[in-house]
Formats: structure tokens, C-alpha cells, sequence
């Protein structure tokens, strides 16, 4: 009952580091395939996975298919009603899939400033305003959802909300951007949770510099 996912770098690819939470946070058994990113081997890797054009990119038990990170969620949420990928209250549920949406369908700016780096931290990155406005909306709704909910994660315990937010998480602290003390033990969260420690160390082990990545700024260490 094993599932096969296809990935991009772990260092690098936001969406399989949020493909691979989907399963590791919840007890699912899952084999990844590395499909390294801007390589000039990328779409070989993905050729036996047509249409797929993206990682990640799940293959279930049985051999389908499934591209995008919304759909693989979803599709885990209902292979696996058991594992408790989504809130049991419906209240919390609803919230959940609306904070996973708008991640998935939004914050454009601060992808495109900010990509996702596991490996160091950038000093004296500055956002801009769009950036800003972007890291407002997700103080907001994240804030929204601590009140109504209760944390100690978004909707109360760990959901499928989490897994999208996780790597947004991960750009506050590569690129030191501001965010409210609040958000911040939210951040904290996300950085010290195991199976996010154990992501960044495979990363790590992969050892492979994408120079697509590059910042001209000088490098921090990562915390801890
Ligand atoms: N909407 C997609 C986005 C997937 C995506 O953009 N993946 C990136 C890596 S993080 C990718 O495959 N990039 C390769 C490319 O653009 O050629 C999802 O939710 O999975």
C-alpha cells in the first residue's frame, strides 16, 4: 500500500515539500523519486508521467496518476478518511480548505520574491510592497484562525492547512521577513516539527547546488 511521489529538490521545491508532508505527517507510506529541478533532465524525468508537467507528482498503489498538490491532498484526505488529513468539526474543516486555496491560488508576489531556500538564510533582503501586502494577508488569516480555532496549528490540531503553509514558514526565515510574535511561534513551529527536520536533512543530503536559486546577498545560517 505503498504510494510513489515525485519530487523537485527538497531544498527548492515548495510544492513537494507540501506533496511529502501530505503523507509524512499523517502515517502514510510514500517512496520519493527525485526529479532534480532546472537540470535539463526535467522533463525526461517526467515524461513516464504524462500529463504530468509539475512535481510533485503522486502514483497511488494501484498506478494512477495524479499531478498537483490540491488534487493529491484531496485525493489522500479521501483514500484515507481515517489519518485526519482535514479537521473532523466541519467549522474547522471548512476553514482548513479555504486557507489551503488561497495559498494554493494566491500569494504570487511573495513566491516570486521569495523562493523557497532550505539551505541558509539571506541577509538584508528587503520586500517590497507587494511582498508585504502578501505577508498582511497571511498574518491576517492566520490570525483569524488562531482566534476562532485555538491553535496551537491553524484549524486546531495539524491539518492539511498546515502542510500549504509550511513552506511560506520557511520564506519568513530565509529572507528574515518581518511577522507578528504570534506568527513567529507559528513559524517556530513548522521549523522545529520533525518531519520538517527530516525534509531538510535528505535536502541537505542531496548536496546540489541550483544556481536558478541564487540571491545576490550575503548568507546567514540556518537557526538551530
Ligand atoms: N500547482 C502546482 C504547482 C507545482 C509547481 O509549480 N512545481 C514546481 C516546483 S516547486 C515545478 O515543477 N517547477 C518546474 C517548472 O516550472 O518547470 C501544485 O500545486 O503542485
Amino acid at each position: 500500500m505503498t504510494y510513489d511521489l515525485h519530487i523537485g529538490d527538497r531544498l527548492h521545491s515548495s510544492w513537494s515539500l507540501r506533496g511529502w508532508l501530505a503523507f509524512a505527517k499523517f502515517g502514510l507510506p510514500v517512496r520519493c523519486h527525485l526529479i532534480p529541478l532546472y537540470s535539463g533532465a526535467f522533463a525526461e524525468g517526467l515524461a513516464p508521467l504524462a500529463p504530468a508537467r509539475l512535481v510533485p507528482v503522486m502514483q497511488t498503489p494501484e498506478g494512477e496518476v495524479i499531478g498537483d498538490t490540491l488534487a493529491i491532498a484531496e485525493t489522500l484526505a479521501e483514500r484515507h478518511p481515517e489519518a485526519g488529513l482535514w479537521p473532523s468539526d466541519p467549522a474547522a474543516r471548512a476553514r482548513a480548505r479555504w486557507l489551503a486555496a488561497e495559498m494554493h491560488s494566491g500569494f504570487d508576489a511573495l513566491r516570486s520574491a521569495c523562493p523557497m531556500h532550505l539551505g541558509h538564510r539571506w541577509e538584508g533582503f528587503r520586500p517590497g510592497p507587494e511582498v508585504l501586502a502578501d505577508l498582511g494577508r497571511i498574518e491576517e488569516i492566520w490570525t483569524a484562525a488562531f482566534d476562532r480555532f485555538g491553535g496551537p496549528w491553524l484549524c486546531g490540531d495539524y491539518s492539511l492547512a498546515d502542510v500549504f503553509y509550511a513552506p511560506v514558514a520557511t520564506r519568513i526565515v530565509t529572507y528574515g521577513l518581518p511577522v507578528s510574535e504570534r506568527a513567529g511561534a507559528y513559524v517556530d513551529a513548522h521549523l522545529s516539527d520533525p518531519a520538517f527536520l527530516e525534509w531538510r536533512a535528505e535536502g541537505l543530503a542531496e548536496n546540489r547546488h541550483v544556481p536558478h536559486y541564487d540571491m545576490d546577498l550575503p548568507k546567514a545560517p540556518w537557526p538551530g
